[in-house]
């Protein structure tokens, strides 16, 4: 099954310097097109399977009361209107202010609540990227986030509404026209990092002991628009993934402005026919799903690091990338894609695992189980795979639209 895919990724790294050599790549326009077209279709399966699934439940997540996470914003259809943009940025501002829960013993340079949850995933890192671990903890970080911006302590008790995502296959010509990154949007998460030019790219250390040089794109410095610029939000932990390190490994006080590097070369990798791949590549099979979202190795790589090495510095950052805000709209999308995957055959797909307990297999580690338990430090309760393997049970309730 994975063969198709892994073919039609050998092809594009023997196509790759003819494209860089002329422009950044933008692919057949009606292929995408198409592949859109596609990925809208299967969306629409799988909310019907998802909620066929759920029609005769009284009580529980139930066709009424489940949430419906939408797209941020796309030009043409404007679904998140600005009062709700503009709650959910505040409701970060907010967790950036409260004080951290992590005790100084831990990470010394953790002084905010948004802290806690760059904590808990770089200690994490190690064991729930390229692994089997993945999809599901970043699932399960994506709902605590959720229910932490609903702080009391937050101006309006916070944000309560639904995660939105960023469709990253929309902008996949260039990050530099997502709606997100729009600069003159006061409600976007902010514009690019300001250029530096003659910057050397970045070196960034990949589970497994490998790394991969990110060359300088059109940003480099600080974002300078928005309300995540300078001056109005501010990193404390980190780097971890590049040097220069942050002191204490990271974990320790290193305030500094957040960083982004948008890269029309790396969202390639996040085409829509790159979706379509997975979907169609992979059919109902797992493993070669994750195996191709999470490849770290190609060129783009999968669409998960294509979605973090399109935003750059910060988000390139594998242990502290949730630095940038952005970071929760891209794993909502990267959950989104999986919840399509899942919902294309609800009983097949939803409790199926695959791979093991550690980043790459390295060291070596069991294979994951249902039981399988996940950690999320101070920021709740342990969980298992099987916990979280339905986006309708348990403690989730919500539909990807
Ligand atoms: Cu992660």
């Amino acid at each position: 099954m994975g063969i198709l895919t892994r073919t039609a990724g050998l092809l594009s790294l023997v196509a790759l310097p003819i494209y860089l050599a002329v422009a950044a790549p933008i692919g057949n326009l009606d292929t995408e097109a198409a592949a859109s077209k596609r990925i809208l279709e299967l969306q629409t399966r799988y909310q019907q399977n998802v909620l066929a699934s759920i029609s005769n439940r009284t009580s529980g997540c139930t066709a009424q009361n489940i949430q419906h996470r939408r797209e941020w914003y796309v030009h043409a259809h404007p679904t998140l209107p600005p009062e709700t943009r503009a709650s959910f940025i505040s409701a970060i501002h907010c967790l950036n202010e409260l004080p951290a829960r992590t005790p100084s013993s831990v990470a010394p340079g953790a002084r905010k609540l948004y802290d806690d949850f760059i904590v808990t995933h770089i200690q994490q890192t190690p064991f729930v990227h390229a692994s089997g671990l993945f999809l599901p903890f970043h699932r399960h970080l994506l709902h605590l986030f959720s229910l932490a911006l609903r702080d009391p302590r937050c101006d309006g008790g916070g944000y309560d509404g639904p995660l939105p995502y960023w469709d990253w296959t929309a902008s996949y010509t260039d990050p530099r026209a997502a709606a997100v990154f729009d600069p003159a949007d006061p409600y976007s998460l902010g514009g690019n990092g300001e250029f530096v030019p003659n910057r050397n790219g970045t070196v960034i250390g990949l589970p497994g002991g490998r790394s991969k040089t990110i060359p300088a794109a059109t940003g480099g410095g600080c974002v300078q628009t928005g309300p995540f610029r300078k001056g109005a939000f501010e990193v404390r932990l980190g780097p971890v993934g590049y040097e220069p390190r942050g002191p204490q490994g990271g974990m320790g006080y290193n305030p500094r402005c957040l960083t982004r590097d948008l890269s029309p070369e790396f969202s390639y990798g996040t085409r829509p026919s790159a979706v379509m791949g997975l979907m169609d590549g992979c059919g109902g099979e797992l493993g070669c799903f994750v195996e191709e979202m999470d490849a770290p190795g190609g060129v783009p790589g999968g669409v998960h690091a294509s979605g973090h090495w399109q935003v750059g510095l910060d988000a390139l950052d594998v242990y502290a990338s949730p630095a940038d805000p952005v970071f929760w709209l891209h794993h909502a999308q990267v959950d989104r894609v999986w919840a399509i995957w899942q919902g294309q055959d609800v009983s097949g797909r939803t409790y199926q695992v695959w791979g093991t307990e550690t980043s790459g297999n390295d060291p070596p580690s069991d294979n994951v189980t249902l039981e399988t338990a996940m950690d999320f430090g101070v920021l709740g309760e342990m969980r298992t795979i099987g916990d979280v393997s339905s986006t309708v049970d348990g403690e989730y309730c919500y539909l990807y639209e």
